[in-house]
């Protein structure tokens, strides 16, 4: 970011930036009609599984004992730990802060009660207009588990679709990643499939997953992958891939997203705190894209040592679109690199963020830091044109933002 006096340039970049409502193409956000799964409120924030793990740097307390309290027992221990033990200064901690301040709250005071106190005076439905509203997104693509009860009889019922703010996106994680779960839950919901490969057992998985794409209106397929991922091999994943997925998407005409480079439970007492990052091999999907031209992936991965070659081989195929910095990417100083090299490697042709929110009041702080970020770094290219006498005009500046926010993401699907 720079340090020289604010040009004209910059700060009509920077007013658009804030001002551009944006398309969050991946969160774990739901909308209203799917009840309890819709996580708010200040407990929640609080017990953010990234915070969750960052307190326990500071407690010897047992992890069992950790999860044996209740919410609020929980988020009185991290806020403790890490707000007035220490001070808030990493990502996530200042994130909270960030939430209270543009809601209108005394982050001075200190006072958690006063907070949970103005937070249980709203209903759901205002707290999702404010927070949108706040946050500058329009548009929110959850992450839809066919297989998990409570979201499942959502959908049954017809009532998935009830928030047009809310898009669904089909996760198939444990089709790839925990094959015998998947032959379990789908037997349950009547699909005739068994465990050994079989013809009849492709034709299930593939009419399971033409049906939920249908009733969800899934925009995507979406999976998160171990870093040893790898394609093309001979196993489960890659016959699942082949023989399932693509041939789904083709049907349906969606993408496949990628997100390649976790490992689950590195620390399993941390439970859904426990995950690790870890490297990936980029030419897996580079032979996925060369093998399908014709199907589109999203991609985005968790090393940060991978992000270079993946924006490279973003411009070796057009049905590649990487997007968001990812989890432990999406930190200030990483998400101002790699935006960075991704523009000056692919232009405005890409999907700088996502928000992978868990709870909703995250988007205000998440878009935000990011929102300023991203502008910058556009306004220091603008800046660079302009030195040459290239002009940029305002209707360019927000067809630029516009592409980034929102229409890259949607021209992708093909449902600009
Ligand atoms: O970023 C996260 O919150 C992770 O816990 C994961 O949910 C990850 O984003 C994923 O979608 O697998
Ligand atoms: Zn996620």
């Amino acid at each position: 970011i720079s340090h020289e006096p604010t040009s004209t340039l910059r700060s009509t970049v920077l007013r658009m930036t804030e001002q551009m409502q944006v398309t969050d193409m991946h969160t774990h956000l739901f909308a209203p009609q799917f009840g309890e799964l819709l996580l708010w409120g200040v407990d929640e924030l609080l017990i953010y599984h990234y915070l969750i793990s960052e307190s326990f740097r500071w407690s010897d307390e047992e992890y069992e004992t950790f999860w044996s309290w209740s919410k609020k027992e929980q988020a009185d221990f991290i806020w403790q730990r890490l707000f007035i033990e220490h001070s808030p200064v990493s990502e996530a901690a200042n994130g909270f802060l960030t939430v209270l301040h543009r809601l209108g709250l005394n982050v001075g005071s200190r006072n958690l009660d006063e907070y949970r106190k103005a937070f249980a005076s709203r209903t759901v439905n205002e707290q999702v207009d404010a927070v949108m509203e706040a946050a500058g997104v329009s548009k929110i693509v959850m992450t839809n588990d066919p297989f998990d009860p409570v979201e499942q009889k959502v959908w049954l019922e017809g009532k998935g679709g009830a928030d047009p703010r809310f898009y669904a996106a089909l996760r198939v994680d444990s089709l790839l990643n925990d094959w015998p779960y998947a032959v379990r839950e789908l037997t349950q919901l009547g699909y005739e499939v068994s465990e050994e490969w079989t013809e009849r057992t492709r034709e299930e998985t593939r009419r399971f997953l033409s049906e939920w794409v249908d009733r969800m209106k899934a925009l995507y397929l979406a999976v998160s992958m171990p870093g040893d991922f790898a394609y093309p091999v001979e196993d489960h994943r890659n016959r699942m891939i082949d023989e399932v997925m693509i041939p789904v998407c083709a049907e349906k005409d969606i993408p496949f997203a990628l997100m390649i480079g976790v490992r689950r439970r590195v620390n399993p007492l941390l439970r859904s705190a426990g995950d690790m990052s870890m490297r990936s091999d980029v030419s897996a999907v580079e032979a996925l894209c060369r093998r399908y031209p014709k199907q589109k992936f999203l991609v985005t991965m968790l090393a940060r040592e991978n992000q270079h070659e993946l924006a490279v081989l973003a411009r070796k195929f057009r049905n590649l679109m990487i997007f968001g910095c990812w989890w432990f990417l999406h930190i200030e100083s990483i998400v101002e690199e790699m935006t960075r090299f991704r523009m000056e490697l692919l232009g405005t042709s890409m999907i700088p963020q996502h928000s992978d929110c868990r709870v909703l009041e995250q988007l205000i702080y998440k878009w935000g830091h990011s929102r300023r970020i991203i502008g910058n770094v556009l306004a220091d290219k603008y800046e660079r044109l302009q030195a040459s006498g290239w002009q940029v005009t305002d209707e360019e500046i927000a067809r630029d933002l516009d592409d980034l926010f929102n229409r890259n993401f949607w021209r992708f699907l093909g449902r600009e």
